[in-house]
């Protein structure tokens, strides 16, 4: 198995072939090829195709779903091995989710993945989640970090809802705040006061040790 099997993964999903990623997502775990790899540069770069010939009307929704499943079921099997290895010792207590309005969890659960296998005690709230249950899950678990996903250009605005909800409870100064999606970028970031902007899982969890003083 070598770089090849990236190709092969990409293809499964531009093809909308989910027994075929997931085939060789399970091959991908018993050669111990690296599984973020398999996820970024095969699976992910697959859905990127697929989100572009969406984007210029070439496939549709259906279509779209369907590469989205190939990827989901792939990551059932290549997340677990992402967490081998790790140490117990909790780097610090993130509640993740996507904000309300938007379903796209993908990217989501990927940076949930990654920093659980970081070492990070990790509260994923799923998709679809309302500003309110943040801010109740940042209570309950005493979080330092909250990350949140938003895919749509229409839901992005959930997060700076988000960020003054923390102000109004009184927990802006403990929470820190970490976004990452699609529309979203550094400018977003700083227009709305959140502290990070990360563009991928590896600079998620990056920018997660340094909100967390590690
Ligand atoms: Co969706 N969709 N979609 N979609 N979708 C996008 C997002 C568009 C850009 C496609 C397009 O037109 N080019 C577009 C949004 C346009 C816009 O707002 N400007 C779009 C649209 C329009 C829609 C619907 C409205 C379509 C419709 O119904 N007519 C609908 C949304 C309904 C809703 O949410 N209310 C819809 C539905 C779907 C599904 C269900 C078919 C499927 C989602 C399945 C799922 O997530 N369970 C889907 C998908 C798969 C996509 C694309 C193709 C891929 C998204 C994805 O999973 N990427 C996407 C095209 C695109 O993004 N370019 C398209 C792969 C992951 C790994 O990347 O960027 O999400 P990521 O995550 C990265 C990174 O951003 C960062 O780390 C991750 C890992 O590297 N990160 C964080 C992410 N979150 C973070 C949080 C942090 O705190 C830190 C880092």
């Amino acid at each position: 198995m070598s770089e090849d099997v990236l190709k092969r993964l990409k293809e499964a999903v531009v093809n909308y072939d989910v027994e075929l990623a997931v085939e060789i997502s399970k091959e991908v775990i018993t050669t111990g090829f690296d599984p973020l790899k398999a996820i970024e540069q095969g699976l992910g770069e697959g859905l990127k195709i697929v989100g572009d010939k969406f984007e210029a009307g070439e496939v549709f929704l259906p279509m779209l779903m369907m590469a989205a499943q190939a990827m989901k079921e792939s990551l059932a099997i290549l997340e677990p091995a992402l967490a081998k290895g790790v140490s117990r010792k909790v780097l610090g207590k993130v509640v993740v989710g996507t904000v309300e309005g938007d379903i796209h969890d993908i990217g989501k659960s990927i940076v949930a993945a990654m920093l659980t296998a970081s070492g990070f005690e990790v509260h994923d709230l799923g998709a679809d989640t309302p500003t309110s249950k943040f801010i109740a899950k940042a209570k309950e678990v005493d979080a330092d970090l909250i990350g949140m996903s938003a895919l749509l250009t229409t839901t992005m605005t959930k997060m700076s809802e988000v960020i003054n909800a923390l102000k109004e409870a009184g927990l802006r100064q403990k929470v820190k705040v970490m976004i990452g999606g699609a529309p979203v970028s550094t400018a977003w970031a700083e227009k709305i006061g959140a502290d990070a902007y990360a563009e991928d899982a590896i600079a998620a969890v990056d920018a997660a040790k340094k909100l967390c003083g590690k």
